[in-house]
């Protein structure tokens, strides 16, 4: 278990309010106030309308946004008009960004989504509630909806990545490279990253394997807006690399 406590006094989830747990009937409580909504972009102006549009609805405009971005495309501009915070970086892959991203926010809880319109931003506010009930990282299990959205080489190579990183790791998780999750942000500072691609995975292995309280949670998966950044033949060797590297490592006395 981990040595990170619950904002005060470990509110369980029971008593959240079903409705929505920003309308902080308990002050303890982690509101949308606490939450940054961070995520790597590159020419993703396809979808970053929807995206931000969507966060800022679900989370009545409380959550801060930022946006790593590598774009050559409008994204920038874009993410700017909706209220999002805007890093620039020259595009060096998936996890460099992500990897500013996450440790850009001075809020509480960090949430990572990818900015293509596959993520279910309405259920940001149950990615909220279980980090109230006491979880350190939760983390958006896409194949347990069966994740017909996906592409089907994808989604065998993710059903074999988890069956690598469980089999490494001793312990049975079932998506190990979604791009939806929330952590405790004392998570993310504590670890050093190394990943690029597979920073996915790592930012999944690394907390489970030091001890720290992971929960997967069942999240709809939508069809992408715009072209994948990622090619499933590359990407994929090196998300294989990453899962048995970082297993490893945190083996390693
Ligand atoms: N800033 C930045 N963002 C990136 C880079 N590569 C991918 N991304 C973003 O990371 C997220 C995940 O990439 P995506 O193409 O959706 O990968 P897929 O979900 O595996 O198809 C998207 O929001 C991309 O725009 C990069 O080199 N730089
Ligand atoms: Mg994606």
């Amino acid at each position: 278990m981990s040595s990170i406590q619950p904002p005060t006094n470990g509110i369980e989830a029971e008593t959240a309010d079903s409705t929505g747990v920003d309308s902080a009937s308990d002050a303890s409580e982690y509101t949308f106030e606490d939450v940054s909504v961070v995520m790597g972009t590159y020419n993703e102006a396809a979808a970053i309308g929807t995206v931000l549009d969507d966060i800022e609805a679900i989370t009545d405009g409380k959550a801060e946004v930022v946006c790593v971005d590598g774009s050559s495309d409008r994204t920038p501009e874009i993410a700017r008009e909706h209220g999002a915070r805007v890093i620039e970086q020259a595009p060096q892959g998936y996890g460099v960004a992500v990897r500013e991203a996450i440790l850009a926010p001075d809020r509480p809880v960090v949430v990572t989504t990818d900015c293509d319109d596959t993520y279910p931003m309405e259920q940001l506010p149950e990615f909220l509630e279980a980090i109230n009930a006491g979880h350190d990282v939760v983390s958006g299990d896409r194949l347990y909806h069966g994740a017909e959205a996906m592409p089907a080489f994808n989604r065998l190579g993710n059903h074999l990545f988890a069956l690598l990183a469980s089999a490494l790791m001793g312990e049975r998780v079932h998506d190990t490279t979604t791009g939806m999750r929330a952590y405790r942000r004392e998570v993310v500072e504590s670890i050093e990253w190394t990943e690029n691609t597979g920073l996915s995975a790592e930012l999944l292995i690394r907390p489970l394997m030091r001890g720290y309280d992971v929960r997967e949670h069942p999240i709809a998966y939508r069809e992408r807006a715009g072209e994948t950044k990622l090619d499933p033949i590359e990407g994929g060797l090196a998300i294989a690399k990453s899962i048995v590297k970082v297993s490893l490592e945190e083996r390693l006395p």
